[in-house]
């Protein structure tokens, strides 16, 4: 940190005790996992110091917008229309849940067998450790899942500002226009905080910088297609993780540089591997910051992260909103659609997301698939069943897991894993090393 933010974090009603334990933590974790890292891109240097300050300079940023009169809108999934945030002049922030913290805390109020997503935002909350969450004006939750829809109530009732859209179980007609419905609530629940009205040249203006961030983590995804790969997929995710907190424009700005520089490391054959790594795809649950687990178990193993089938990654910036021609009120349909086509698990049938499995295999030029799921997430956990059938039809090597954000289950994870990239090896020498007929 470049500075002490102990008053900031006093005055925010931190547990500072507990906040320096995660600190140190973190710091120590970062240290193993990333700076190990061996010829890292020099444009990551912009997304250490993110890391570096996610607890400090970026809670200072936020809390002089504020002071300046603009609003933080906290939000956990990416069904929450960034474009309508921007557009009333607020602060679009993804909200801490990846890391295994206050999980006694987060129990007094949830029971034990909850995904680890939702006791880490209970945890966080429970035990005085997230200055975003106490940064926010208003916290948007979503009834994506059963356990984030009842998690929320608890955690209006602890915090105060929890605000539910209701995201539909399907993707029909009726579907369609009580997403709507939603959407234009949403708008409205916006202009009442915030004082801003909606305009049409706002929300263009908004879509223009959400989508410029959307098309710089597409020019990163396209990178990564590479042999080797310029970059490692412990930094694509940790990337795709700071998207979601970061100032948009800033961010944009620092991941061009960055894949300018790929570009020049692609043209030399600088990979973050040896060329011919084995490529694994990985998909299913999100992976929210600091959640390293899996992605530094396949690495350290000697392959190479690909793709994140996820929200933090693929999902959450594979389509755009183009608003350039459109009025207001086309406007909201354009973005009742874009979000409504997401491919998430909650939705069924989710159809969609097989299609978009298969397509990332082929232009990632993956080897195998890994399906991740977080124990006691259902939509994802149940839709592993169609992930491996839809797998088959490509006859690439899969691979399941379940798990959580304790360091428990690394040995048998890293046995796992290391067992299934022997079977891509033995796999593709029994294609002749030739892979590119799974691929079509
Ligand atoms: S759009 S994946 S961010 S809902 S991991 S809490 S689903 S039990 S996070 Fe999600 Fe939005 Fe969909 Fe993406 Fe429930 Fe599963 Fe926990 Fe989950």
């Amino acid at each position: 940190m470049s500075k002490d933010y102990k008053e900031m974090w006093n005055n925010l009603g931190l547990n500072l005790k507990a906040h320096d334990g995660l600190l140190s933590v973190l710091t120590e974790a970062y240290k193993n996992i990333y700076l190990s890292q061996k010829n890292r891109p020099k444009g990551m240097g912009y997304f250490d110091f993110v890391v570096s300050e996610v607890h400090g300079l970026r809670i200072e940023e936020l809390l002089e917008a504020k002071e300046s009169g603009r609003k933080i809108i906290g939000t956990f999934c990416i069904f929450v229309p960034e474009e309508l945030v921007l557009a009333t002049d607020a602060v679009f922030i993804g909200l801490c849940s990846g890391a295994d913290i206050g999980s006694d805390e987060a129990e007094k109020y949830i029971p034990k067998n909850t995904c680890a997503l939702i006791k880490s935002f209970m945890g966080f909350k429970a035990s005085g450790l997230c200055p975003y969450v106490e940064s926010t004006d208003l916290i948007v939750g979503e009834t994506t899942c059963d356990g984030k829809k009842k998690a929320f109530e608890i955690f209006n009732d602890i915090t105060g500002k929890v605000y539910v859209i209701e995201v539909p179980n399907k993707q029909g007609e009726t579907d369609i226009n009580l997403w709507k419905a939603e959407i234009k609530k949403f708008a409205e629940k916006l202009e009442n905080l915030t004082g801003k009205k909606i305009t049409i040249e706002k929300l263009r203006a908004a879509s223009k910088i959400v989508n410029n961030k959307r098309k710089a983590l597409q020019r990163l995804s396209l990178l990564r297609a590479n042999d080797p790969s310029p970059i490692s997929g412990l930094d694509a995710l940790l990337i795709n993780q700071i998207s979601f907190y970061d100032d948009p424009i800033r961010f944009t700005l620092k991941l061009n540089e960055l894949c300018d520089e790929l570009d020049d490391r692609v043209r030399v054959g600088i990979g973050a591997t040896k060329k011919g790594a084995k490529r694994v795809l990985i998909g299913g649950s999100p992976m929210a910051i600091p959640n390293w687990k899996t992605h530094a178990i396949i690495e350290g193993s000697g392959a190479i992260v690909v793709g994140e089938e996820a929200c933090v990654g693929e999902r959450s910036y594979r389509t755009l909103v183009d608003l350039d021609n459109a009025e207001i009120e086309e406007a909201y349909d354009i973005i009742t659609n874009r979000y409504i086509s997401l491919d998430c698990a909650c939705f069924t049938p989710n159809n969609d997301r097989m299609k978009n499995i298969k397509d990332m295999v082929r232009t990632l030029k993956a080897d195998g698939f890994i399906h991740y799921a977080l124990q006691f997430c259902t939509p994802y956990t149940m839709e592993s069943y169609k992930a491996k059938n839809t797998i088959a039809t490509i006859s690439l090597p899969f691979l399941k897991i379940e798990t959580d954000y304790s360091m428990e289950d690394m040995g048998q994870l890293k046995t796992r894993i290391e067992a299934f990239l022997e079977m891509i090896k033995e796999s593709n020498s029994k294609n002749n090393s030739c892979c590119s007929c799974r691929r079509k």
